[in-house]
């Protein structure tokens, strides 16, 4: 019974440790993700290609040898991000190929040891990115599919079964928790984004070993899900979800194009308007989106890359107040002229309507009384009327908003409608 009580009491004090530490997390709704490493130096898939044996292993690492990083400027890279309206940003510190980014002084692998860049291309980013105010990230892959005493290497070649040789298999998490306390003790981040969790199990990685090494450096970091189920917050894969996850926190990690990293021939980018609606989605969701860009080489990034984050800076600047701290929205059924989400205190609801409406935008089950609509990022007020709304029956009346033309944005408009109180629906 006390046992009982005790672990109650620590899973409650957890809990609540939990909620305040994400707080920064949910509050920052946009992140940038960055896959930069000697992949983009051909543009193959990273890590990838020669794990599937699209490359030959050689070849791939042969790649290190082209990575100049001769325009690099993380300042500027630190700039971009905060202009697009990010909060928070991760780095590939280590991807599946094993190629630190830093100098790690536990493994041969590193930008600095390779190639012609010849420096350490980690700890100046992480400079850049605290001096412009962001949350640090980093992502590290637990597996290492260039490191000797990791068991997997290539689909059609494993060295050995961790069964076999648990001794090697210790050298290995041995070396793991090195790196790992390499980048907690230098760049102690607000933000792990662990990868490649899949090919071993939470007791093998030893997961709950990795958090308390983490947490001891800084106890409120947050953990992305993919450790084996001992992260913070979900990261839906594939796709943008459909419907709303289960998970309070969550985050969609997206590619502009179709890779994760620099490729020459990927030229199917998505447009600043698509990107746009799909970070508004995971808005309305109460999710964050991670949207991922893919420098070259020599730290270039992209142009249609610069142009996307760009535009996220024009709508989220303008409309800050419908971004940042926002909690998901309402059922879709009460507006499906586009999407909600609420404030906070779910006292504001606000709607995001594309383009330009051709009648006056309509919401439906909300209970409240409206006190106030106005443009956001304008202040314009707006006039609305109650229709429908018969005094003998529960069905709340259909809330009309006239939006004139002169009020609307090029992209996406957003009404917010002052509530006499949080926000009450009835769906029936
Ligand atoms: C992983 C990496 O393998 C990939 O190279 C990239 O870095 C990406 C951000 O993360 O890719 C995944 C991992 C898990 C799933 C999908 C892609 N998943 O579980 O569906």
């Amino acid at each position: 019974m006390k046992k009982l009580f005790a672990a109650f009491a620590l899973a409650l004090f957890s809990l609540g440790l939990c909620a305040q530490d994400m707080e920064w997390f949910d509050d920052a709704k946009l992140g940038i993700f960055i896959h930069w490493g000697i992949y983009a130096v051909d543009g193959v898939s990273e890590s990838w290609s020669f794990h599937n044996e699209k490359v030959p292993y050689d070849k791939y690492m042969a790649q290190a040898k082209g990575f100049t990083a001769s325009k690099y400027n993380p300042e500027k890279w630190a700039e971009l991000i905060a202009s697009s309206g990010a909060k928070y940003t991760v780095l590939t510190s280590k991807h599946h190929d094993g190629v630190a980014l830093w100098n790690t002084a536990v493994g041969e692998l590193s930008i600095p040891a390779l190639t012609p860049a010849g420096r350490d291309v980690l700890t100046p980013f992480v400079e850049a990115v605290r001096g412009k105010g962001l949350k640090l990230g980093l992502y590290y892959s637990l597996l290492d599919w260039s490191r000797d005493d990791y068991p997997n290497f290539t689909v059609n070649n494993t060295r050995y079964k961790i069964d076999e040789d648990p001794a090697r298999w210790q050298r290995f998490v041995d070396f793991n928790f090195a790196q790992i306390r390499e980048l907690s003790e230098a760049y102690n981040p607000d933000l792990y984004w662990f990868d490649g969790d899949w090919e071993q199990t939470a007791q093998a990685w030893n997961s709950p070993g990795i958090i308390s090494l983490i947490r001891s450096y800084n106890p409120a970091v947050v953990v992305n899900s993919r450790i084996q189920g001992y992260g913070d917050y979900a990261t839906p894969e594939i796709g943008v979800p459909i419907a709303r996850p289960d998970a309070r926190y969550w985050e969609l990690c997206y590619t502009i194009n179709d890779s994760w990293g620099f490729q020459h021939k990927d030229t199917n980018f998505k447009t600043p308007y698509m990107v746009l609606r799909t970070f508004i989605d995971c808005l309305s969701n109460g999710g964050n989106l991670l949207l991922d860009i893919g420098p070259r080489e020599d730290g270039t990034i992209p142009s249609e890359e610069v142009k996307v984050l760009k535009e996220l800076g024009r709508w989220t600047s303008k409309h800050a107040e419908a971004v940042y701290g926002t909690r998901a929205g309402v059922s879709p059924e009460c507006f499906k002229g586009g999407y909600t989400t609420l404030s906070k205190d779910g006292t504001v609801l606000y709607l995001y309507v594309p383009g330009k409406p051709s009648g006056p935008i309509e919401v439906k089950g909300i209970v409240n009384a409206v006190k106030k609509a106005r443009v956001v990022g304008k202040g314009t007020e707006l006039k609305h009327e109650v229709y429908n709304k018969l005094s003998w029956q529960e069905t709340p009346g259909l809330i009309e908003i006239y939006l004139p033309g002169s009020c609307l944005d090029p992209a996406f408009t957003v009404v917010a409608l002052e509530l006499d109180g949080p926000v009450k629906t009835f769906l029936k």
